[in-house]
């Protein structure tokens, strides 16, 4: 439908529809849509007087009156049109484009090597190993993009820019980097061969590449939201004095696919609320995703425009390139802009894959006017147009703009082709995303595309090229990396350690004797003793989702305050309470409201300032522990990724312990996620001494001995009297378990976490009051650390090594009897270190499988059988003390 009526994307109506049609078409497409002129003569009058406005009193004055027009209209409650679009063309007009500083022929030339490089890397992977995939076309698109960044202006060093690379664009990060020679062939000989050495990762892993990558955005949208809440950590370190951030920027590069992903969405408006301006999103807008287009019956351009200028960002579109000017410039009737504005993308896209011919039959043609603007030019010279971001000159400009640009977040949507210069075989085709196997033919063709010097041997046999030392192009490259301050991308971990001090623990450690206090209560009081530490405290970053009184946090809105970037305009309701909200530039509190996406990005950015600004913080975000890793467990892998090194808190976990919430609050499987991800040490402690030593010793592994991990800690609301800390527990505590209570003779042994641990304590003692059953008692903080400790000794014995055995069948290998299990989790959970106990014993684990419910503690225990009497019923049947019957078992409740 939209075909045969042709709308236009500006605002100028092209074709035969009448205004019925506005409300056919679908809402997003309605800024291609408006009424016909139905007095000409009425409009041009207006026209006049407003140009004669401007010329008068000059464009002030002019936004004067538009603004009092826009008030007068919605008094009179006239509609008003779409405001957030502009003509399809660029920006920044010719006249205000700067002078381009550097060598374009030389840049050129550069850049076409590197091109080559790219491609050739991964068309000799997949020649030789046709699994290893990869891609080629993306980069094709974003080379220009790249290079302009490369050449004028991402800054090195700790102190530089911050560059968050399209992750799948790697390929030309990387034959860059070997033209600078700091990868070598070798390197680029093992792409995406991670396995033994130089090999290069298929996508940015600091983990895998840690000296080299500092952003993993290989999962769609990860870039877009962490880049954001990086930009806005700059701030808070700079706003609470403690790193001068200023002047520093943050690059984001983002396919126009990736901005569909609902983190790249999710905090444009943060951005533009807190006035980043050190934030530049490059979108490279190719039009085209994996599948096919990305809006081939729309304008991607126009829509982002409108989205991200709704969000109050400063957009620059990038679409034509110099050769483009001189058209514009022989157009007096607008024609290039009216056939441009009735185009779709799917209709760019055929024009990508097609030649100079079929554009001017079927674009250019279209109009006589049209047809005379490029009838001095050949279908060659018009194959040649290029898009905005393909022209160094024009994204030079761009950037130059978006660099200077103050008190908002610039976005720059380049128009490019996919698959630039891959000719009939790549550019603009449907399928050129999964490209990556060329025949020499289509390789010769890349090689005169873009003049490179290279034989036909060179060409088949993929040689990879770089120019003499002292060539114009190495000399050129070389200077200006050096005049940037060095290389980028470049990771570093060069940060100072941290003491971790012994005070603020020491009052967890001694208990609470009858005091019936929560895990969470213990731990916000822990973190107010950490934040009132001389040395430390101004490097503890508090995060919360607004959930802060939930949590019983809210006394540390007043202790430290809350960060807002312009402080507190208002006078808070609660402004005569003694712990009134208090926000405050210098506030240490990431209150970040409701996105579990956006504070755990601010988390990143805190837990990995060590390595992106020297400066070692202390992050703990404490949230819902159901809406953690469950909410955004791809955020916690990046955060792995980045080497992240901080605290997440998963507070009122456990399926029975928050009892009134219900089904989608309660947690009952968080440290199964937890345990698939490498550098999370995850712990479910039931007594606040446990807690204290866990964190104790997360901060001395993160500060003091500077390891990449981070920590998952559950804490939970259940008020009960926590007992100081016993002789020699910690290393257990640490390892995962520990003995509670020994017993002589015991005949079974009965292990807990979390509060559950509780039921097992009184599990212990009915089955000895009223079975005359002695048990002993091991608190379990740790399920995963039992698992990972497991896995390597299994392996090691498998492997013939006659190491020690691991830490739980060292526990209970001296004991007797069965052993039970419970916790608050799903049965997976006790389940995961069933393959490390002393071989022959029974091992029986009960959990909280299904779907939670609402209801009381009490009755939710005894539903999902892990109260006090269900372990005490477990202990009994795996000691062969108890008859069932089967006809009173039914199916289990849980299940239903
Ligand atoms: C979360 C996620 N989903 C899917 C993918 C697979 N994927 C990688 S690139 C890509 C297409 C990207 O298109 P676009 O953002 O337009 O970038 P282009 O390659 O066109 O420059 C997809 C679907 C991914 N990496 N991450």
């Amino acid at each position: 439908m939209l075909r045969d009526r042709r709308y236009d994307r500006s605002g100028f109506f092209s074709g035969v529809s009448a205004m019925t049609q506005l409300y056919e078409i679908a809402p997003w497409t309605f800024w291609r849509v408006t009424p016909p002129d139905l007095d000409p003569v009425e409009t041009r009058e207006w026209l006049e007087a407003f140009d004669a406005l401007v010329e008068a009193e000059g464009p002030d004055r002019a936004t004067f009156i538009l603004k009092k027009l826009l008030d007068r209209a919605r008094a009179k409650r006239v509609k008003l049109p779409p405001v957030f679009n502009t003509a399809y063309k660029n920006t920044i007009p010719l006249e205000e484009q700067p002078q381009f500083p550097g060598n374009l022929e030389v840049e050129q030339r550069l850049a076409s090597i590197i091109r080559w490089n790219a491609l050739a890397m991964v068309v000799r992977a997949n020649r030789e190993h046709a699994e290893l995939g990869g891609h080629i076309a993306s980069y094709a698109s974003a080379a220009d993009l790249f290079e302009v960044g490369f050449n004028h202006f991402f800054r090195a060093g700790q102190a530089g820019d911050l560059v968050y690379f399209q992750p799948h664009s790697a390929p030309g990060v990387y034959a860059r980097a070997f033209l600078e020679g700091r990868l070598t062939e070798e390197h680029l000989a093992h792409y995406r061969r991670d396995i033994g050495g130089a090999g290069l990762s298929s996508y940015c892993h600091p983990w895998l590449m840690p000296e080299f990558w500092q952003f993993p955005t290989g999962s769609m949208g990860l870039g877009p939201i962490t880049a954001i809440y990086q930009a806005r950590f700059m701030r808070y370190l700079e706003s609470r004095g403690i790193l001068a951030t200023a002047g520093r920027k943050v690059w984001t590069f983002v396919g126009d696919g990736e901005m569909d992903e609902p983190e790249s969405l999710a905090a444009l408006s943060l951005a533009a609320r807190e006035g980043l301006d050190n934030l530049i999103f490059v979108v490279n807008c190719n039009l085209q995703r994996l599948d096919g287009p990305v809006r081939g019956n729309g304008s991607i351009v126009q829509e982002l425009e409108g989205l991200f200028a709704g969000a109050g960002w400063n957009v620059i579109k990038l679409m034509w390139s110099s050769d483009w000017d001189t058209l514009f410039a022989r157009d007096h009737d607008g024609v290039i802009l009216k056939r441009l504005h009735e185009t779709v993308d799917g209709e760019f896209q055929t024009y990508a894959a097609t030649d100079g011919r079929f554009n001017r039959e079927n674009f250019f043609n279209k109009y006589p006017e049209l047809q005379a603007i490029v009838a001095h030019m050949s279908d060659d010279d018009i194959d040649r147009l290029r898009r905005g971001g393909h022209d160094p000159i024009k994204i030079y400009a761009a950037y130059h703009a978006a660099v200077a640009h103050r008190g908002q977040p610039t976005v720059i949507l380049a128009k490019t082709k996919k698959g630039y210069g891959m000719g009939h075989w790549g550019q603009g085709k449907m399928g050129t995303h999964q490209q990556k196997k060329l025949d020499d033919e289509a390789l010769k063709q890349f090689r005169d595309r873009f003049a490179l010097p290279l034989s036909e041997e060179d060409v088949t046999a993929l040689r990879f090229y770089r120019p003499a030392e002292d060539s114009p192009e190495m000399k050129h490259l070389r200077a200006r990396r050096e005049a940037l301050g060095g290389y980028v991308p470049a990771r570093s971990s060069q940060a100072p350690k941290l003491a971790v001090p012994p005070e603020p623990f020491a009052r967890v450690l001694e208990g609470t004797r009858d005091r019936e206090q929560s895990t969470t209560m213990l731990f916000v009081q822990l973190l107010a003793q950490l934040l009132r530490d001389a040395n430390l405290g101004k490097h503890v970053v508090p995060i919360v989702a607004d959930e802060a009184r939930t949590f019983g946090m809210q006394a540390l809105f007043r202790q430290v305050g809350i960060y807002s970037s312009i402080g507190q305009v208002y006078e808070p309701e609660d402004h005569d309470e003694l712990l009134y909200y208090k926000e405050a530039q210098d506030g240490q509190i990431l209150e970040e409201g409701i996105t579990e996406a956006g504070a755990l990005s601010s988390w990143i950015a805190a837990a990995t300032s060590y390595s992106a600004h020297a400066v070692p913080m202390l992050p703990f975000y404490i949230f819902y522990s159901m809406f953690g890793f469950q909410r955004v467990g791809d955020l916690a892998w990046a955060a792995a990724d980045s080497r992240a090194r901080g605290f997440l808190l998963g507070a009122t976990a456990g399926r029975t312990t928050l009892s009134g919430e219900g089904l989608q609050h309660q947690d009952g499987t968080s440290h199964l996620i937890a345990a698939t991800i490498p550098t999370c040490r995850a712990y479910d402690p039931c007594f606040g001494y446990e807690l204290a030593v866990i964190v104790r010793d997360g901060m001395r592994r993160m500060l003091e001995v500077q390891e990449d991990v981070f920590y998952y800690v559950t804490v939970m609301n259940e008020n009960y009297a926590h007992p100081a800390l016993p002789a020699g527990a910690e290393e257990g505590i640490l390892r995962g378990m520990y003995p509670l209570r020994v017993r002589e003779g015991a005949q079974v042994q009965l292990l807990g976490s979390g509060t559950i641990l509780r039921e097992v304590i009184a599990a212990a003692d009915a089955l000895e009051r009223e079975h005359g059953i002695v048990a002993n008692l091991w608190s379990v903080t740790s399920w995963t650390e039992l698992r990972w400790d497991g896995m390597a000794y299994e392996r090691a014995r498998r492997l013939g090594s006659d190491a020690p055995t691991a830490w739980i069948e060292r526990c209970l290998g001296p004991t007797a009897g069965p052993v039970v299990a419970a916790s608050d989790y799903v049965r997976a959970l006790p389940d995961l270190v069933r393959p490390y106990l002393p071989p022959g014993r029974p091992y029986v684990t009960l959990g909280t499988d299904g779907f939670g419910r609402s209801d009381t503690r009490a009755n939710l225990r005894a539903f999902f059988e892990v109260d006090r009497q269900a372990i005490v019923q477990a202990a009994l049947a795996a000691l062969g003390k108890r008859e069932v019957s089967p006809a009173s078992v039914g199916v289990a409740p849980w299940l239903r």
